[in-house]
């Protein structure tokens, strides 16, 4: 009963995390289904610090000091399903299971309400940043009880990325919050994605630049708002040419795959009623980009395949992706206030972004601003009101709208830019058709509307003398 802390699942990430864990200096109970993967961290890496190898799940729950701390890193889903009841079998009340994995925040929620009954602590944790992030500081985002939090927390902190002297590890809420948090950051991710994919696009087609060029335009981003790991590695990814000689993005197939979260995300969006277009237009962007065969069938309808040669161009689709980039981040934070609210989880959004700005995918500069913002008025209605924000959009919108219309004009799909501006249009509207809307909706369904003059609900006898009466 040495072992501080034991992971289970000792595939990519696992392994990582442990190793990391034992370089933080705690003693670290090892654990994987095939004892393989065990015995090959312990050949690979045992001199780096104290693990203890087990061979059975009795073994290795058996080693660790109480209240026992496991985490688990195996395939979501049912095999995490079954890793927890095996574990929670020897387990004793007081003790705590942590899934490192990619759960459904649904299937958190349900798990951890069984545990409790049993006396034991789950903790869903949204891991970001891959193998070399669970190695050398990932960001963490940890649902679950206070109590475990105050137990596991200290831990989870010194293994996470830090940024001035701050961990990107907080505790995020009770039951699934954390897994949710990680699955909106995995959601914005793809929007991040889409709109620099729809920028290269753009420039290439309109500005004939090669891929080489374009990796010079995204690495000078790199160095001003735009400054991210996304755009960092863009630049990197665009200037690699592979052993035939062209340029690696020429030869990839164009058909963009997704493991699901981008989907869970518009899915759960759907349910809480908030418009995030950004990232929905990201993961049906990746559909249409996998239908080989819709796209062969309208190869040749007619439309233009121009250039834009026009000076102010790189500049004006810098100006788009940044305000587009701070709508799919407003529209994510607002999926977190709805769900936050909905489940009861009390979630700061300030410190959302505050563990997002190292160890993840999407971190960036950007998130200094949004957790500024929130620090300013933590009740902020949506990020667009920030006054940094504003200023930004209304610097932009003018490129932002040039922007669309160029590419509307020689056929560049750009649904990221496009639904963002019309999504900004949308909300700074003074009268929205909705108006029109709700007048259909009372003609053929008797549904009711609203008055902007007289309180109350009402209904025009469309189909009698057409005068009205409150509802
Ligand atoms: P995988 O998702 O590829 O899972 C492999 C691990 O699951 C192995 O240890 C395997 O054991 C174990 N496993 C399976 Br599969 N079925 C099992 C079962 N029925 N009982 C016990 N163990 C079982 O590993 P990964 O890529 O390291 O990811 C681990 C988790 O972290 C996943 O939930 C993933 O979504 C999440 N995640 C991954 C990344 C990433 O960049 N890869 C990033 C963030 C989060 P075996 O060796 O005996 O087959």
């Amino acid at each position: 009963e040495t072992a501080d802390i034991g992971v289970t699942g000792l595939a990519t990430m696992g392994r990582n995390l442990a190793r990391n864990l034992a370089h933080h200096g705690y003693v670290v109970a090892l654990h994987n289904r095939s004892e393989s993967k065990t015995k090959q961290i312990m050949a690979d890496h045992s001199d780096e610090g104290a693990f203890l190898p087990a061979s059975s799940m009795a073994e290795f729950v058996a080693s660790l000091r109480r209240p026992r701390r496991a985490i688990i890193m195996v395939k979501a889903g049912p095999a995490t399903d079954a890793v927890i009841e095996e574990l929670a079998a020897l387990m004793e009340p007081g003790d705590m299971i942590v899934d490192g994995g990619n759960a459904h925040f649904a299937d958190t929620r349900r798990r951890e309400a069984a545990l409790k009954e049993r006396g034991l602590h789950f903790v869903g944790a949204g891991i970001s940043g891959g193998e070399e992030g669970a190695l050398n500081g990932p960001s963490i985002m940890p649902g679950g009880s206070v109590e475990s939090y105050r137990e596991l927390g200290p831990m989870l902190e010194s293994i996470a990325a830090q940024v001035d002297g701050v961990p990107c590890c907080v505790h995020v809420g009770p039951d699934g919050a954390g897994h949710f948090v990680k699955m909106v950051h995995n959601g914005i991710e793809y929007s991040d994605m889409q709109l620099i994919a729809e920028a290269y696009d753009l420039l290439r087609q309109a500005l004939g630049r090669s891929p080489a060029e374009l990796a010079e335009i995204f690495r000078e981003w790199n160095r001003g708002d735009l400054e991210s790991y996304l755009i960092e590695i863009t630049a990197e990814v665009l200037d690699h040419v592979d052993a035939s000689g062209q340029p690696l993005v020429d030869v990839i197939v164009d058909q963009a795959e997704q493991k699901g979260t981008g989907r869970w995300t518009v899915a759960s969006a759907l349910d809480l009623g908030v418009p995030v277009t950004g990232i929905a237009e990201a993961v049906f962007a990746r559909a249409l980009s996998g239908h080989p065969e819709q796209r062969a069938a309208a190869r040749n309808l007619e439309g233009p395949n121009g250039t834009a040669p026009n000076y102010s161009l790189v500049e004006d689709v810098r100006l788009a992706l940044y305000a587009s980039k701070i709508i799919a981040y407003a529209q994510g934070f607002d999926q977190i206030t709805a769900a936050s609210e909905e489940f009861g989880w009390n979630i700061d959004r300030g410190a959302m972004a505050t563990i997002w700005r190292g160890g993840c995918i999407i971190r960036a500069r950007f998130l200094d601003r949004i957790r500024t913002a929130y620090e300013a008025n933590p009740q902020l209605p949506t990020l667009l009101a920030d006054p940094t924000f504003a200023e930004a959009l209304t610097e932009a919108q003018q490129a932002w709208r040039r922007v669309v219309s160029t590419a509307a004009q020689i056929g560049v799909p750009t649904p990221g830019f496009s639904s963002a501006l019309a999504y900004y249009d949308g909300l700074r509207r003074e009268r929205l058709p909705a108006a029109l809307i709700q007048g259909l909706r009372d003609f053929f369904g008797a549904h009711t509307y609203r008055r902007i003059d007289r309180d109350g609900t009402f209904h025009t006898d469309w189909s009698g003398d057409r005068t009205e009466r409150p509802a």
